[in-house]
């Protein structure tokens, strides 16, 4: 005779009952260990995001303790504390989110993070595992605003601001004032001013920022 033990780690009795054409019993017991089994991971992966965005994490897990309930710890590899999500008996895959919040270290236009995932059963039973989420640098968008107009040799001031969906700093401002001068800071300013030296004229001013990535 065969049978499934739904659960483990648990010690059980078998007791097997004969009887006889007379109505004899005899009886025998045997006493078992049932083992749990860790649950085991497989396709574990994460989308590429650019920085500011949520990645989605997926991955399926089995295991032959249908009475099991599950764990998942995510270590999102980029300083942040990791996560616990947790499942019920039968479930067999998970989806989840996390938000980046920039490509780190600077200077470079996308990095690479290493994702840990733990999955474990109630019985203390696990299987780690680890994927790449690749983060992308997006360009800073600066805002400009000044009055429409100055006088000659009279100080024209503009006011300069920007946003980023990273949390990233922006570490050159260059400002192209539309008759030939050009000012480059390497550093974060909020605004900057000039001098037109000869009226009447009309110039177009461009901003350029350029944020750590
Ligand atoms: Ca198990
Ligand atoms: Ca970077
Ligand atoms: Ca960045
Ligand atoms: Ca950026």
């Amino acid at each position: 005779a065969s049978h499934t033990y739904a659960d483990g780690p648990d010690t059980y009795t078998i007791t097997a009952y004969a009887t006889d054409d007379d109505g004899g019993i005899g009886t025998a017991t045997l006493t078992i260990t049932v083992n749990n089994v860790a649950p085991s991971l497989g396709d574990v992966s994460a989308t590429s995001v650019n920085e500011g965005d949520d990645c989605i994490l997926t991955g399926t897990f089995t295991d032959p303790g249908v009475e099991d309930t599950f764990t998942l710890t995510v270590n999102w590899g980029d300083g942040s504390l990791p996560e616990t999500f947790e499942y019920a008996a039968g479930t067999t895959e998970f989806s989840e989110l996390h938000q980046y919040l920039d490509d780190n270290p600077s200077g470079t236009a996308s990095d690479d993070y290493e994702i840990i995932v733990t999955i474990e059963d109630d019985d203390l039973g696990s299987e780690t595992a680890s994927t790449i989420v690749s983060v992308y640098n997006v360009d800073p968008t600066p805002t400009i605003s000044g009055l429409p107009d100055v006088d000659e040799g009279a100080l024209y001031t503009l006011t300069l601001s920007f946003t980023d969906p990273g949390t990233d700093t922006i570490v050159q401002w260059q400002i192209v004032w539309g008759d030939g001068d050009v000012d480059t800071f390497f550093t974060d300013i909020t605004s900057a001013s000039h001098t037109y030296a000869e009226g009447p004229n009309t110039y177009t001013i461009t901003v350029y920022a350029t944020d750590d990535d």
